[in-house]
């Protein structure tokens, strides 16, 4: 048996914080209440004026992705290992099948790849083409493999991008399954005429970037997929909403009752185009990641979408590459890898920019680095929650601490970071994973291949906003 017991700090759960102890045997959770014993031998961590959490859940990484050419420097151990080191303790990954590659062949590979990951993981599996055979793959990956969610790029013309006829296809086969759909919402045809125009202008450097992908081609994309959710009356989550027109895109169509859900990247709640105008190229080109960053304004619509209720999750899009590979695009802003990194940084980026703040309290910032993920792609209770029976994912979190960020200390295997120098306060003391201390003051001590695959139910029969389709009614016919 092996224990560890949590004394003296202050539970912090979605809905309420209170003092407790948390006592975790054989990797779950078998005690939360106050003067808990330690069995013999269990190990003691001091959690005295301490907040003792969900381990962060991070629903959009990109560990050891192939992509524009080469790969991400994070495989699935660094970028886990990172991760721990933050207090995020599962992370959601994609596989993104090739066009006319089967699915199955893809998922295959990219477990193959995640085997080495430290901590818990999941995939999304992009549907990234369309005929007979990928409708029956997405049908076994949810009744076999446990998978519940169905990605679709919008962007990336020529290359992994979906066209509406797709859309259509693969939305109205999630529903039938029971599975969210996502999407990364950008136009990428309005992209595409947008890059060769910069480029025709004389436009080659990383400034070309967010000129090419303007908030407007996020928010066409945003309403377009929402709408074509809201006609097959099935749910949708938007990943890294960037911008005011997507965040309010999703605020419209949930005050009108429709099952909308949006994500948030911590670098676009606190990181701004200012980056692209750096006169190093290696700096700009590090901050190149779709959609890009965002002028500041756009930061407030998307802090008040988390406060609101219209954005729920918070992630990183953690997808790192080293200055070689940005200047893969030196003569060519379209060639530079899209990517940047974070999954360390987000717990401690979002309780200094939003529970210093002001603008989230403790179980709002337990909702939207944790529970709110764990409930939409259900896996909630077993994680994203401090109660009996739970996984033993947590975070030991000193409000009083501070840490300057940098990639003088990450464990990101990157080699920059978009939080460069930024001085947060409120940091980890401790991460718990499966029940053991796989980080404590600093020291890092994740295992090669202790993570476990993540099967995800599809959601039950009721999966579609119902009440959409009473609005919906059938039109009466007319009497002649
Ligand atoms: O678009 C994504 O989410 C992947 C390809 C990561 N890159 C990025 O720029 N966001
Ligand atoms: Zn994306
Ligand atoms: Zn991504």
């Amino acid at each position: 048996m092996s224990a560890v017991l949590i004394q003296g700090g202050t539970v912090v759960n979605a809905d309420r914080e209170f003092r407790a102890d948390v006592l975790c045997v054989d990797g779950q959770i078998a005690a939360v209440g106050e003067g808990l014993q330690a069995p013999p031998g269990a190990t003691i961590v001091d959690a005295g004026g301490q907040y003792v959490m969900p381990g962060g859940i991070d629903p959009h990484t990109h560990m050891q992705l192939p992509f524009m050419g080469t790969v991400t420097q994070d495989d699935f151990f660094t970028g886990t290992a990172a991760g721990l080191a933050g207090g995020t303790t599962t992370i959601i990954d994609f596989v993104i099948p090739n066009p006319q590659q089967p699915l199955m062949e893809a998922y295959k590979t990219w477990r193959g790849w995640a085997e080495k990951a430290a901590s818990d993981y999941s995939f999304h599996v992009a549907i990234t083409w369309w005929d007979e055979s990928v409708r029956r793959d997405m049908g076994t990956l949810v009744q076999e493999e446990g998978v519940n969610s169905f990605k679709h790029f919008m962007a990336y013309k020529n290359a992994i991008m979906c066209d509406d006829e797709t859309l259509v296809n693969s939305f109205r086969r999630a529903l039938e399954l029971g599975a969210m759909p996502t999407v990364h919402a950008e136009n990428g045809e309005l992209v595409f005429l947008l890059q060769q125009e910069m480029k025709s202008k004389g436009i080659t450097g990383p400034e070309g970037h967010p000129l090419s992908r303007p908030p407007a081609v996020e928010g066409e994309a945003a309403q377009r997929a929402i709408a074509i959710a809201d006609v097959l009356n099935v749910p949708i989550y938007v990943v890294h909403v960037s911008c005011t027109e997507s965040a309010e895109a999703i605020a419209l169509a949930r005050s009108r009752g429709q099952r909308v859900y949006g994500e948030v990247l911590a670098g676009h709640l606190v990181v701004d185009d200012s980056v692209y105008r750096d006169p190093d190229f290696d700096i700009a080109a590090a901050h190149v990641m779709s959609p890009p960053f965002r002028a500041k304004r756009h930061q407030e619509s998307l802090w008040r979408g988390l406060q609101a209720g219209h954005l729920h999750t918070t992630a990183t899009d953690h997808c790192t590459f080293c200055a070689a590979q940005k200047a893969m695009g030196k003569a060519d802003f379209t060639k530079i890898p899209n990517g940047t990194g974070g999954v360390e940084e987000r717990l401690m980026v979002l309780w200094d920019s939003g529970v210093n703040a002001g603008r989230l309290t403790p179980s709002e910032f337990v909702s939207v680095t944790s529970a709110n993920a764990a409930k939409l792609f259900n896996i909630y209770p077993r994680k994203g929650c401090v109660a009996v029976g739970a996984d033993a994912d947590l975070v030991v979190w000193d409000p009083t601490a501070t840490k300057t960020l940098s990639v003088k200390t990450q464990h990101s295997k990157g080699d920059y970071n978009i939080f460069e120098g930024r001085e947060v306060k409120g940091i980890p003391t401790h991460t718990i994973s499966q029940g053991k201390v796989v980080f404590a003051h600093g020291e890092l001590r994740a295992e090669m291949g202790a993570g476990r695959y993540l099967k995800r139910p599809a959601f039950g029969p009721n999966f579609h906003a119902l009440g959409r389709k009473a609005a919906l009614a059938e039109p009466t016919p007319v009497a002649r």
